[in-house]
């Protein structure tokens, strides 16, 4: 007798599991609307994730998913129809999102650490990409940058720890670490603060334990898994591949673009790596 394939609608019904609510996902973890237009050859720009700071040439080597043609696809029905799209900027939630950040190159803020998360250390705002930008700490080399939009929940205004009780990481080799001044350092490196109001950390995630979910399986990217958000923190969840042992479980921003919703390889012609049994 054949097998049946697997399935989503009979995993979740066996193992009595939820998928994660599509809201929970941000617009570059959802459902592709686009077809994936990516030739292999073709060169870009991107981001050397061993030093964030720079830029590299690269070439797609391979590309996979696709959204699948015979769906429906909003560009080709606007052509079909000639009409157009109500535009973006109409739309609050994404005007405000993607309005000009008060961050400028230069200027001073207080930021965690992702390497060692327990310290919060004098940084930089050292890029600017749209309204994204490079978090540097200060005297310390490129492979502690990150990142992050003015939304992020690891940056904070100069004066934060002060009012918080929590020690400051001076920048490497200050002569009296123990006793940072930001107004004399401000004044030394002639640079100024970011302004607090320019700080806009969002809300945390919603998503909870069991809920289940798809995910890029981070030693060998080209596969995606069933997967199941096993602990969660404010802005991060513990992702665990089901069948899989506990000790490949990772924790990761809740908005990593690697996690999709239940569906999207079906959608986009991925393949799924269903649980080990
Ligand atoms: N133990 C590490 C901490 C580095 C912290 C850097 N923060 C930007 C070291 O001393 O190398």
């Amino acid at each position: 007798s054949k097998k049946k394939p697997w399935s989503w609608d009979q995993y979740l019904e066996e193992e009595r599991a939820q998928p994660a609510p599509l809201q929970l996902f941000t617009e570059f973890q959802a459902f592709p609307d686009g077809r994936n237009g990516f030739k292999v050859g073709m060169r870009l720009e991107g981001i050397d994730p061993l030093h964030p700071s720079m830029f590299c040439v690269l070439s797609v080597a391979e590309t996979v998913a696709g959204y699948k043609p015979d769906e429906f696809n909003w560009e080709k029905y606007l052509e079909a129809c000639s009409a157009q799209a109500a535009p973006k900027n109409l739309f609050r939630s994404q005007s405000s999102s993607s309005s000009v950040s008060a961050f400028a190159v230069g200027m001073k803020l207080e930021a965690v650490d992702r390497k060692n998360p327990c310290l919060v250390c004098v940084a930089s705002v050292a890029d600017i990409v749209d309204d994204r930008f490079l978090v540097h700490f200060d005297n310390w080399d490129d492979t502690y940058d990150y990142w992050c939009d003015a939304s992020s929940p690891f940056i904070h205004p100069v004066g934060w720890c002060q009012d918080h009780g929590r020690p400051l990481t001076a920048p490497q080799g200050h002569p009296n670490p123990e006793h940072f001044i930001w107004e004399d350092y401000m004044e030394d490196t002639g640079a100024s603060a970011a302004p607090s109001q320019a700080f806009n950390v969002r809300s945390p995630h919603g998503f909870r334990t069991h809920m289940k979910l798809e995910a890029v399986d981070r030693r060998n990217p080209m596969l995606i898994r069933v997967a199941t958000v096993v602990e969660t923190e404010d802005y991060r969840v513990k992702v665990h591949f089901d069948g899989w042992h506990e000790k490949f479980d990772f924790w990761v921003d809740s908005d990593l673009p690697d996690l999709h919703p239940v569906g999207w390889c079906s959608r986009t012609g991925h393949p799924l790596e269903p649980p080990l049994r």
